[in-house]
């Protein structure tokens, strides 16, 4: 800790010999003030929702019972390196997808959920998850999962799939 201990003294010092005290502290001031405030912006709230765990998205991504897989049959990425939304480093997202639509139960309503496979390692291997919610057999591919949909990627090799929440589905199920 002996470093740590000389680079605040360093960072001190330097401070104190460029700066007068009030505006050190009218410059603290403005950071805490600005830094509280943060979460209040757009972008912070978007955010948050994505994370899960918050009152809109509730639940854990990395749970099979989390409520966006209801539809899914695959590896989960946030278990693999990834998140919800974004494949794990070293993957890329297929553009077609399976389509789900999950009841979110923070709020009681249906949202269309897009399962975007990740491709171009071998498989996850953890977090193997098979809700198959709606899905029907596979000789009817526009509504079976069971599908690698890694196509059009440069890799056709499946790795996880995302839960990509597309919006709040109207109309009859
Ligand atoms: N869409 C996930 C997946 C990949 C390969 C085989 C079956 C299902």
């Amino acid at each position: 800790m002996n470093w740590l201990d000389h680079l605040v003294e360093r960072c001190t010092r330097r401070i104190a010999q460029s700066t007068s005290r009030r505006s050190f502290l009218t410059r603290l001031g403005t950071a805490l003030v600005g830094g509280a405030a943060l979460p209040l912006l757009p972008v912070a709230r978007a955010a948050a929702g994505q994370a899960g765990g918050t009152d809109a998205d509730p639940g854990d991504p990395t749970s099979c019972d989390y409520w966006r897989n209801c539809a899914i049959d695959g590896y989960l990425c946030a278990c693999c390196g990834g998140t919800t939304t974004t494949c794990p480093p070293g993957t890329e997202m297929s553009a077609i997808t399976w389509i789900g639509t999950c009841r979110n139960p923070a709020d009681g309503k249906d949202y269309i959920i897009s399962y975007n496979d990740c491709c171009g390692k071998t498989s996850c291997g953890t977090c193997l998850c098979q809700r198959n919610e709606s899905d029907r057999p596979v000789y009817r591919p526009h509504t079976a999962n069971d599908y690698n949909w890694c196509i059009g990627t440069k890799s056709a090799v499946y790795h996880c799939t995302v839960t990509v929440n597309i919006g709040l589905a109207t109309g009859a199920s």
